[in-house]
């Protein structure tokens, strides 16, 4: 029973991976592509491992099962078993060492410092939507007071301050320019959220007090979904956004229709 039960243990979770229905959504960013390959050698990694000791596992019990009287064979040897603990444990240690410095090096890669020139917006989390910030031509953002929040000033811009005047403001919809590096610097309002693009291999919690930053680069046009990734609230269901990646002459033309628009 025990040895039947491994065995389509194995073949069902394997089945579940090999079929792909369920797989990652499709990729759209640069460094996605090294996220990717750390998911898949993890994967495979820790699979082969799974497969291989279930498989043993219930093939021993078998073997090694009671039959006609015979009680279930087992031996007490403490010096094989020590020998044994100690092989499996360096075993363990060195592929958790691989997976571990392969995936630190990637995060060092995505996220070490933006390359210069990359487009700088603001995200702001807050129940239960996502805040938008373009610095305009200055390129520099204008104060914000927490004083000054207001139904309709969600951030608390300080209308006093010049570097504000043509800071551009957009709810729920971010649009990219492809093929160019962009660094997020993403703060919350109220509680923990966390900034999610799925199709860009992004996920950064968005902390109340902390101005965040992670940059990337979109390499595929077309319309993605921005989700919040932490339970935040009765409607976290709700903080869904949308990304936008496209070419840099219709991102101007929106851009400058949401300045207008805004006045
Ligand atoms: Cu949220």
């Amino acid at each position: 029973m025990l040895a039947a039960f491994l065995v389509l243990l194995v073949v069902f979770s394997a089945g579940l991976f090999l079929q792909r229905q369920w797989w990652l959504p499709s990729l759209a960013s640069v460094h996605g592509v090294d996220i990717d390959r750390v998911f898949l050698a993890t994967l495979v990694i820790t699979g082969v491992l799974f497969i291989g000791l279930q498989l043993l596992l219930a093939y021993f019990s078998v073997r090694y099962r009671e039959q006609q009287g015979r009680p279930a064979q087992c031996w007490v040897r403490p010096g094989l078993e020590k020998r044994f603990a100690v092989i499996a444990a360096v075993i363990i240690f060195g592929v958790d060492i691989a997976i571990f410095a392969m995936g630190e090096s990637e995060w060092f890669k995505a996220w070490g410092a933006a390359p210069p020139g990359a487009e700088i917006i603001e995200v702001t989390g807050e129940q239960f939507m996502w805040h938008f910030r373009y610095p305009g031509q200055d390129k520099s953002f204008g104060r914000t007071e927490p004083r000054l929040v207001s139904a309709t000033n969600p951030l608390g811009l300080d209308p006093q301050d010049p570097a504000g005047k043509d800071d551009v403001l957009s709810t729920n919809l971010l649009h990219l320019v492809v093929d160019k590096p962009v660094r997020l610097q993403l703060r919350a309002k109220d509680v923990i959220h966390s900034f999610f693009l799925p199709n860009l291999r992004v996920k950064q919690d968005v902390v109340p007090g902390m101005r965040i930053e992670v940059w990337f680069q979109p390499a595929k046009a077309g319309v993605y979904e921005i989700a919040c990734a932490q339970l935040c609230g009765l409607g976290h269901y709700r903080m869904r956004a949308f990304l936008t990646v496209q070419p840099q002459a219709e991102f101007e033309k929106w851009l400058t229709e949401l300045r207008e628009g805004g006045d």
